[in-house]
């Protein structure tokens, strides 16, 4: 992986952070998203320490223009992206479909889906011409099936899994390869983003089953993308111990 220019979307937080670290520590050189600039710039500050080559790209994945700029901005040295992590993603809510937010779940469809689709339909045509990439989205066990108070999130995760699918079928004759990958409940920001900043009933989430780490994803998603070029990990489902699917975990409470 020495040397291999990896794009992740969503780098400040969580599992984007720990894929930063790890491809950082395998010699990669980085390409880093998300909206938070300082935590972006904090970032970084710390990765080129360790002799790491580090980019920042700050932009918001919904809108489709500042997405196009900054990808258009990319240096010749820059350009070649060997892995692409689609990870920026989020939920808000925990409301029932028929009475949630529609404009809350704007942002977590636009983001979700239509942001993972844009980057995807702007970096792989170069992975195409160039007849190499990797393409690794990070989905959801909540994309298997929905759960109460989830709908809209499961949609977008349920998407994820059918736009991975399809794309794999799209590139069927290239020597691109294309993962999902699929966590259940890991310990980031995402809850507390969830429940719209209330801390105490994010902790809650995990409480009684030690969670999963962003670091723990970032190993999946290191795995896949290491993995020699004739070896396509397509989709991995990676929970707690304790935790069977998107509902039903073992709580020690
Ligand atoms: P975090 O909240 O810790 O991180 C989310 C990241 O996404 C942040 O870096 C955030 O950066 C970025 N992001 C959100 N919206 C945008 C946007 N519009 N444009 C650019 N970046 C954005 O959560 P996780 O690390 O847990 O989440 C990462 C992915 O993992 C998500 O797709 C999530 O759905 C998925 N996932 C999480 C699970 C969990 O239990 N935590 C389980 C299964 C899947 P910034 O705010 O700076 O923009
Ligand atoms: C996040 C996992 O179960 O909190 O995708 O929705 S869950």
């Amino acid at each position: 992986m020495k040397g291999k220019t990896i794009f992740i979307t969503g780098a400040t937080s969580g599992i984007g952070e720990g894929c930063a670290r790890k491809f950082t520590s395998a010699g990669c050189r980085l390409i880093l998203n998300g909206r938070n600039v300082e935590k972006l710039e904090a970032l970084k500050r710390e990765l080129v320490l360790s002799g790491c080559e580090v980019l920042t790209l700050p932009f918001d994945v919904r809108d489709r223009e500042a997405m196009k700029l900054a990808l258009d901005s990319l240096q010749e040295e820059w350009k070649n992206i060997d892995v692409l992590i689609n990870n920026a993603g989020l939920v808000i809510g925990l409301d029932k479909e028929h009475e949630g937010s529609l404009d809350e779940w704007d942002v977590v469809i636009d983001t979700n889906i239509k942001g993972l689709l844009a980057m995807t339909r702007m970096v792989v045509p170069g992975m195409v011409e160039r007849q190499c990439g990797h393409i690794i989205n990070i989905g959801s066990v909540a994309g298997d099936a929905a759960y109460a108070g989830g709908s809209v999130y499961c949609a977008t995760k349920a998407a994820v899994k059918a736009l991975s699918d399809g794309l794999r079928i799209d590139l069927v004759d290239t020597p691109l390869r294309v993962t999902n990958i699929k966590p259940g409940l890991v310990e980031t920001n995402f809850s507390v983003v969830r429940f719209r900043g209330d801390k105490s009933k994010a902790d809650a989430v995990y409480k009684g089953i030690r969670p999963l780490t962003g670091d723990d994803i970032a190993e999946v998603v290191y795995y896949a993308a290491s993995a020699p070029a004739h070896v396509q990990i397509a989709e991995v489902l990676v929970m707690p111990t304790y935790q069977a699917n998107g509902t039903v975990c073992h709580r020690n409470v």
